[in-house]
């Protein structure tokens, strides 16, 4: 049975994750970590400690108060706002990595953290996107991804710790809003479709990227710590992603739900150059052959189920 601790409980990922995973593992064995306290479920169901992830005492000290075998390291920030603050995010993403795998080398625990698309840059090569390729990002985010997986391949190598993680695309979700990333309008857009019924993107039409539903991401995490290392050749950073979309195609997908929907654009320079430097598609072929990766949801059924969720959640 795994004994898990996660930071970045209350991010995008970590309030559903921590839901999942009390599922999956049980409410007691599961440790949800936050640098603010909420009135959430993610707080109010089960273990939760406040945690700076820069301050590697006391990240040290809840591992082994619940005495973790698992950590799941998502508190970061993310693209656009690293962008804006580097120096943060070089302290924050790097800082708060390098305290969580010493915490899990120290422990011997088993250990994932997310790298994400924004790994690669412009010389990758754009279309399905080989797992291993030319990785040379120009954003402080892609810099802190690349290093955070090769840290990842450090620390299994030279200590033997079970290191595992994915490349994730944009994720999207009804559940918790993301913040401060470049792939953020592919969640904002199903908001005010039911809001206002109608989005102006920041993103320009014809400006493909990596997407994924939450549950696709969810079980992705699960099955790969799950996943027999004898048959992980890679180990960190695995390609996943279940579509490859544009601003235009999200819209004419929400137009068959409600067909009044309109869109117009007012591109942010920043965040349109970051996704510009990022591939169009990236290929998970490694992914479902060492560990059976396979997303559920395409753009359609994605749709469906998000104005669906929304609908009953902003009523
Ligand atoms: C972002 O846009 O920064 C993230 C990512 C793709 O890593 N969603």
């Amino acid at each position: 049975m795994k004994k898990i601790l996660l930071t970045g409980a209350l991010g995008q990922i970590g309030t559903e994750l921590t839901e999942k995973l009390r599922d999956v593992y049980g409410v007691d064995n599961v440790v949800a970590t936050d640098i603010r306290e909420t009135d959430h479920p993610v707080v109010n169901n089960g273990h939760f400690e406040l945690l700076d992830v820069t301050d590697a005492n006391a990240m040290g000290e809840i591992a082994k108060k619940y005495q973790v075998d698992t950590i799941i390291h998502l508190a970061a920030l993310l693209s656009a706002t690293a962008e804006a603050k580097p120096l943060l995010a070089w302290n924050l993403n790097m800082g708060g990595l390098v305290n969580a795998l010493e915490v899990s080398r120290e422990l011997n625990c088993q250990f994932f953290t997310p790298s994400s698309i924004g790994a690669f840059g412009p010389d990758t090569p754009k279309n399905q996107t080989p797992q291993d390729t030319i990785q040379r990002p120009t954003t402080m985010y892609g810099v802190n991804k690349v290093a955070g997986e090769l840290l990842c391949d450090y620390y299994h190598h030279k200590f033997g710790v079970d290191t595992r993680g994915l490349r994730f695309p944009g994720l999207i979700s009804y559940v918790a809003p993301p913040g401060g990333g470049t792939t953020d309008y592919a969640v904002e857009i199903y908001y005010k479709a039911i809001e206002n019924g109608a989005y102006t993107s920041y993103i320009n039409k014809g400006t493909y990227m990596d997407m994924m539903y939450m549950p696709d991401a969810l079980n992705a995490i699960v099955n790969l710590m799950e996943a027999d290392p004898a048959n992980l050749k890679h180990r960190n950073s695995f390609n996943v992603t279940a579509m490859s979309i544009e601003p235009e195609m999200v819209a004419a997908e929400i137009r068959k739900h409600i067909p009044s929907f309109t869109m117009d654009y007012n591109v942010d320079p920043v965040r349109q150059g970051i996704a510009d430097s990022w591939p169009d598609s990236i290929d998970p072929t490694a992914a479902t052959e060492e560990w059976g990766f396979k997303a559920e949801y395409d753009l359609a059924k994605m749709t469906q189920d998000m104005l669906t969720k929304l609908k009953s959640k902003l009523a």
